[in-house]
């Protein structure tokens, strides 16, 4: 027998969980065009992440290699069409091509611009126009500019494209993926360095063209299959438990839906592990998470574990809404660390070990914060983002 709270608990995590699945099926399709060596296999090397020995598209093939559309798929969710023209598309007679972009839709068109502004794009650009949700243009080779002549170059590829003044084109750097390609320092060769995460340390400007599109894909709900394929989760896992956290506090002080609060920390579990892994888990797998933090032992039903941190009145105070949320908070950042350390939901000695260090740390932070302050999602923002971006804790 079910209660009618359990019955409403229920149908909100199918709710959730039915929203989360809907973003992790979506599929997102990217039309990139640029002449051929402008250097559109290194932008997307560098756009997804790719590590320079593992490059996701092949760079520097031979120009007759190169002037065909070409379908890469990225993950289950992406596909990329690259192509140096229209003409290609055009020329190419191939079914997927056109089914891909009159049937799928093309939901980011990428003009990768290099070199000195010509005239001969502006037709490029209003096809992108014409055929994707949204266009963004990057002037790739960014180096081979001095920053004065850049800021010029950019300036004439506006005025080529008749572009107005709020339409940006992101300056940016691709270097490094060429397997034949060198740094020469004093006439010696060395190879191209790598960051932490494999990648040429001389890409530059992809973070903003990314934050940029990143943001543009959440407003249709498609950002988490682009962020899956990138190495740093970090600022979604941030906005993820920042939001979670808000409409913890939204639903603490509201009759019968603190009972909420649990469903919502199932769901950004959920969330948090496709994020790192990939892979979705399923709703009972994230609800005996959210039991895992529970001090009593509660079993797997949510509402058992729900009720156990709730007064009888089910409306919660600020004190203990204050709890709730440093829980809420401690345990999702808990989870995002143990992802980012490469531990798994499985290795909870470790999970609970982060999750208790957590809980003091944001204790403490909030008795530092205004007491006003306790609900505002800014400072969970701010106690979230500096744990998280800060390696030591
Ligand atoms: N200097 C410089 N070279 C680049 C940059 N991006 C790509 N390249 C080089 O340009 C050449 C062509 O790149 P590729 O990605 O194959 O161009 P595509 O034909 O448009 O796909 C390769 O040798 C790349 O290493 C960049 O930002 N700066
Ligand atoms: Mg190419």
């Amino acid at each position: 027998m079910y209660s009618e709270k359990e019955d409403k608990l229920n149908k909100k995590l199918d709710e959730m969980f039915g929203e989360l699945s809907k973003k992790v099926n979506a599929t997102l399709n990217v039309l990139v065009i640029g002449k051929v060596s402008s250097g559109k296999s290194s932008f997307l090397n560098a756009f997804f992440d790719a590590e320079k020995d593992k490059p996701k598209f092949k760079v520097g093939a031979k120009s007759g290699e190169t002037t065909k559309v070409q379908i890469t798929k990225i993950g289950k969710n992406i596909k990329v069409i690259d192509t140096p023209g229209l003409e290609d598309i055009n020329k190419s007679n191939s079914l997927e091509t056109k089914n891909f972009i009159e049937e799928e839709g093309v939901d980011i068109g990428i003009l990768v611009l290099s070199g000195s502004a010509d005239a001969s794009q502006k037709e490029q650009y209003e096809y992108l126009k014409q055929h994707a949700e949204k266009v963004f243009i990057v002037l790739n080779k960014a180096d081979t500019f001095s920053e004065e002549n850049l800021n010029i170059v950019l300036q004439q590829w506006k005025e080529q494209l008749g572009l107005s003044p709020d339409e940006k084109i992101y300056p940016v750097v691709s270097r490094g993926y060429d397997p034949k390609d060198k740094e020469v320092f004093r006439g010696q060769e060395y190879e191209i360095e790598v960051d932490e995460f494999g990648r040429p340390k001389l890409v530059k400007g992809i973070e903003e063209v990314r934050n940029d599109i990143l943001n543009f894909l959440e407003k249709n709900g498609k950002d988490l299959i682009l962020i899956k394929e990138l190495k740093d989760k970090r600022k979604k896992a941030i906005a993820t438990i920042t939001t979670a956290c808000v409409s913890a506090a939204g639903a603490a002080f509201v009759p019968g839906s603190a009972l909420y609060i649990g469903v919502i920390q199932a769901t950004a579990i959920a969330t948090l592990s496709y994020i790192y892994t990939g892979e979705m888990i399923n709703k009972s797998q994230a609800v005996s998470m959210v039991g895992v933090f529970v001090a009593e032992n509660v079993g797997t039903s949510l509402f058992l574990i729900v009720k156990s941190f709730l007064p009888p009145t089910g409306v919660l105070d600020i004190a203990a809404a204050t709890i709730a949320l440093t829980i809420t908070a401690a345990m999702l950042t808990a989870v995002s660390k143990l992802y980012s350390m490469g531990y798994t939901l499985d290795d909870k000695e470790e999970l609970l070990t982060i999750f208790e260090n957590l809980k003091k740390t944001i204790k403490g932070e909030m008795k530092n914060a205004d007491k006003k302050d306790l609900t505002n999602p800014e400072l969970y923002k701010k106690i979230i983002a500096n744990i998280l971006l800060n390696k030591k804790i």
